[in-house]
């Protein structure tokens, strides 16, 4: 049944694009991850102020994605995005261990809204390809997701500068949403 009303729903207003967000704090690679999810080339960024949107075409799957702004001030806008997001991708600088527990606590109180009940949480635990890089293991730890009760989430390595990662949490998300 659900199946007829969507083919219908297709048929009159085109497939639905799912709605992306990339969160995380400043400088973890959200803007590239974007622009390498769209173009596939990284683009020269600079630092965020309010966000980029951009529609990327995966497996005939249409997403909307929301890249914003990470610096601390810009934080506290992150919750006008949340009403109907798909999957949140939240990104991690794996070099910058100083700043882990804050980008715990951003995402622990993200994942607490209301509005995000039904997300999914795809993390990245970016900049694979420097030195010291933390592993997703460890950046899982230290995120706590295997405390992280009804949310289906999965934690890939990614380096959105040399483009590795993505293309398996993409295929990731996109049976995810199949099944959601
Ligand atoms: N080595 C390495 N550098 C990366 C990677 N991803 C992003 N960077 C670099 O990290 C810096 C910050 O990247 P952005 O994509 O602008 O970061 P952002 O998360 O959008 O930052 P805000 O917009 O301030 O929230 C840039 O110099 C990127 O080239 C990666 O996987 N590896
Ligand atoms: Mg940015």
């Amino acid at each position: 049944m659900g199946g007829v009303f969507s083919r219908l729903f297709e048929a009159l207003w085109g497939p639905k694009e799912y709605r992306i967000l990339i969160l995380g704090l400043d400088g973890a690679g959200k803007t590239t991850i974007l622009y390498r999810l769209q173009v596939g080339e990284v683009v020269t960024t600079i630092p965020t102020i309010g966000f980029n949107v951009e529609s990327v075409t995966y497996k005939n799957l249409k997403f909307q994605v929301w890249d914003l702004g990470g610096q601390t001030s810009i934080r506290p806008y992150w919750r006008c995005y949340y009403a109907n997001t798909d999957c949140v991708i939240y990104v991690v600088d794996c070099v910058d261990r100083e700043r882990l527990g804050i980008a715990k606590s951003e995402l622990v109180a993200m994942l607490e809204e209301e509005e995000l009940k039904s997300s999914l949480l795809l993390v990245f635990a970016n900049k694979q390809d420097m030195d010291g890089a933390m592993s997703p293991a460890e950046v899982s730890a230290a995120l706590g997701l295997s405390a992280l009760k009804s949310r289906t989430w999965q934690i890939f390595k990614t380096s959105a500068l040399k483009g590795e990662g993505l293309d398996e949490a993409m295929e990731w998300l996109v049976n995810a949403l199949k099944t959601k």
